[in-house]
């Protein structure tokens, strides 16, 4: 039987994670935690409580009551807010990560901490990024993922934690707004073509970056740590991608559904130095054969499901 606790639980992932995790689980076994009051169904659906991943104590003390057998630690801030904020970035992201990684020591949980395409730098190869190669990342965010790629490698080699997890792109999803990320552009192009019929993008024509579905995150957090950990050779910070689209790619997918969506671009120079740092597309093998990793979404699927889902939730015929 799991017993699952989730931080981060109100943010774009823990919000349609922990729904996940409590229909398969059973809704008793899967607390969610935040630093803000839910609302909707994830209030609904099951318990949850207050966690600042910030303070070890309260870490420790929810982590000893509730007793889990794994973690999903989703806590962090996005590469965007942390280049704006990059002192508490560091202290949510590593410190916070640290804290976690000590207190499911003392109860021997499972942790799943997701890393992302930010764990890249400019020097690495940005064209098939491999799974093992240059990470020399510019951003505080970067800095905050490669640190804790390598914390939970040592969690594991040296106290036998069982820690596992992605480099996440970016998630595209309807539920729950993205919080601050370089690739929100994605998800918002979805909103704005439907409400306005056009869409001004932060990003320029011709960058290239990596992205999933949301459905298929959900299932990359759950089977890996489901996966036979005998077959995993990286546990931590697999390659994970979908599909790579540019700006004017999506925007021409999308003029197939809604014909005179049209797209200007007003660039900010900090997302898109962020941007021009990551991959233009990752090599996701290791994934593949180590712990099955199969997208089910590609960009033409994904966009059929967007426009349908958001059409319901905008009230949009
Ligand atoms: P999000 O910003 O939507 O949600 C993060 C949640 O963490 C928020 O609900 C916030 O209230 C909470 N939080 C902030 N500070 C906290 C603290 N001190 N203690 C406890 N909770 C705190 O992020 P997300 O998109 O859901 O991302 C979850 C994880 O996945 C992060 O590690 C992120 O870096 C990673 N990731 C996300 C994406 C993506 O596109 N969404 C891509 C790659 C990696
Ligand atoms: C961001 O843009 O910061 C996230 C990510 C890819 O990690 N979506």
């Amino acid at each position: 039987m799991k017993r699952i606790l989730v931080t981060g639980a109100l943010g774009q992932i823990g919000s349609e994670l922990t729904l996940l995790l409590r229909e398969r689980y059973g809704a008793e076994n899967v607390l969610a935690t935040d630093i803000r009051e839910p609302s909707g169904k994830l209030a609904e659906s099951g318990h949850f409580e207050m966690l600042n991943c910030t303070s070890q104590a309260a870490i420790l003390d929810m982590f000893k009551k509730f007793n889990p057998d794994t973690v999903y630690h989703l806590a962090a801030l996005l590469s965007a807010v942390a280049e704006a904020k990059p002192q508490m970035a560091w202290d949510v992201g590593l410190n916070g990560l640290f804290k976690v990684l000590e207190a499911a020591r003392e109860v021997n949980a499972a942790v799943f901490t997701p890393s992302s395409i930010g764990a890249f730098g400019p020097t690495t190869p940005l064209d098939n990024t491999p799974q093992d190669t240059i990470q020399r990342p510019t951003t505080m965010y970067g800095v905050t993922k490669v640190a804790g790629e390598l914390l939970c490698d040592y969690y594991h080699k040296r106290f036998g934690l069982d820690t596992r997890g992605v480099r996440y792109p970016g998630i595209i999803s309807y539920e729950t707004l993205p919080g601050g990320g370089t690739t929100d552009y994605a998800v918002d192009i979805y909103y704005k073509a439907l409400q306005d019929g056009h869409y001004t993008c932060f990003l320029k024509q011709g960058t290239s970056l990596d992205m999933m579905y949301m459905p298929d995150a959900l299932e990359a957090a759950v089977n890996i740590m489901e996966a036979d950990a005998g077959a995993l050779k990286h546990r931590n910070a697999f390659n994970v991608t979908a599909m790579h689209f540019t700006p004017e790619e999506i925007a021409a997918e999308i003029r197939k559904h809604i014909p005179g969506f049209s797209m200007d671009y007003d660039v900010d120079p900090i997302r898109q130095g962020i941007a021009d740092s990551w991959p233009n597309y990752m090599d996701d093998s290791a994934a593949r054969e180590e712990w099955g990793w199969k997208p089910a979404y590609d960009l033409a699927s994904m966009t059929v499901d967007m426009l349908a889902n958001l059409r319901k939730k905008l009230n949009i015929s």
